[in-house]
């Protein structure tokens, strides 16, 4: 495979052990760098384990715990820069969600996009929406379900692309944070990007 050109698509510096196992039991395959799963949890899991489909149960329990996590994580994000960043990918990575933003000019190339004031407002508009999932951990559905009438009924965006767009997102937080994003902070975040991919999704089902 040819290595990527553009700093976007370029591996991110995790630390940790090669990919052996992951939370699934299946081996991560092609992960390259691994990731050390929580402290004495004896997990380790590779970078792959970030793109697998969250499964969203229909009542979600949040503990304490990970409450304090998203929330001390989402405190410290730039709203403007990670949500430019996080659709920025997305279109770069997943081209064809490119045909949602027909009107947003030039998404030609990496560069393009990345220098798009409407991806970069946007971006900013969706992640400003994420934070009222983070203030509504308990009702998550009901501060969605507007927007999930929007996004299926009307701009007919495919699920799939709720659950890109969020696994994004903790790559993209990850990237940010670095050391401080710690494995049960990515945990606490997969969880939450899945119950909103599925809360935004909900009309279809
Ligand atoms: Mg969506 C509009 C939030 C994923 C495509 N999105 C919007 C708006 C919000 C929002 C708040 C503005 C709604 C309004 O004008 O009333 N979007 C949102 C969230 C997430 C998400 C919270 C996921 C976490 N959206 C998403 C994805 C796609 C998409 C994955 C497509 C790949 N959104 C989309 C489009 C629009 C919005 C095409 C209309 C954009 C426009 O024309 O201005």
């Amino acid at each position: 495979m040819p290595h990527p050109a553009h700093p976007l698509l370029l591996p991110l510096p995790l630390e940790g052990t090669p990919p052996s196992h992951g939370p699934s039991g299946r081996p991560g395959r092609g992960c390259g760098q691994g990731i050390k799963g929580p402290a004495g949890s004896g997990l380790s899991y590779g970078v792959c384990a970030l793109l697998q489909p969250s499964r969203a149960a229909t009542m979600v329990h949040w503990s304490a715990e990970e409450k304090q996590l998203i929330s001390s994580i989402w405190g410290k994000v730039n709203v403007e820069e990670c949500g430019a960043e996080a659709l920025a990918r997305l279109l770069i990575v997943y081209p064809w969600t490119q045909r949602f933003f027909s009107n947003f000019g030039n998404l030609s190339s990496p560069t393009a996009i990345i220098g798009n004031p409407k991806v970069r407002a946007h971006g900013k508009k969706v992640l400003t929406s994420f934070g009222e999932a983070v203030k509504n951990l308990d009702n998550i559905k009901g501060t969605y379900s507007k927007l999930s009438e929007l996004h299926c009924e009307k701009l007919h965006v495919d699920p799939e692309n709720f659950r890109l767009l969020g696994d994004i997102l903790v790559i993209v937080l990850a990237s940010h944070f670095g050391r401080d994003f710690t494995p049960a902070c990515q945990f606490a975040w997969q969880k939450l990007v899945g119950v909103v991919a599925h809360a935004l999704a909900r009309r279809y089902h």
